[in-house]
């Protein structure tokens, strides 16, 4: 009887060495797969609505591919443009007659134009640091308070 239980104990212990070792093999692959999530994109939400542009962001955002999912949940169109800024404000060069931001006088890494409402767009933009507004740029949309600003920093 003693001998018996010896055995099923020693059975038991392979067992278990055989998961550790399982074990570990897949925490090995784990820390393979961490360089490929660090190169993704960060995602940042952006919505338009009531005329201002909200984002989901709460924190400084690691340069690199950006890529920013717009929903209008307004009911007419939007558009949000992403400008470098130049200095610390919203300040950016503003043609009164036609209640536009000149786009000619800007640096504009990318944007999603035309969305119409109840509808969604997305751009992917590789962003140095610095800090970026976000805009809509379609007649008065500015003006009336659609703007919000992000600020990417080195990773
Ligand atoms: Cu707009």
């Amino acid at each position: 009887m003693k001998r018996i239980l010896q055995a099923a104990a020693s059975v038991s212990l392979m067992i278990l060495s055989v998961l550790a070792v399982a074990g570990c093999s897949r925490r090995v692959e784990a820390s393979t797969l961490k360089p490929v999530a660090a190169d993704a994109s960060t995602v940042v939400n952006v919505t338009a609505k009531s005329f201002r542009i909200i984002t989901d962001v709460t924190d400084n955002i690691p340069a690199g591919k950006i890529t920013f999912k717009v929903s209008n949940t307004d009911v007419v169109t939007h558009e949000m443009l992403v400008i470098h800024a130049q200095n610390k404000g919203y300040e950016l060069p503003y043609d009164f007659s036609i209640s536009r931001v000149f786009e000619s006088k800007i640096d504009k890494p990318g944007e999603v134009p035309d969305i119409q409402p109840g509808t969604s767009g997305e751009v992917t933009l590789d962003l140095p640091p610095g800090r970026y507004v976000l805009i809509c740029n379609l007649t008065a949309h500015f003006q009336a308070g659609m703007h919000t600003m992000i600020n990417v920093v080195a990773r």
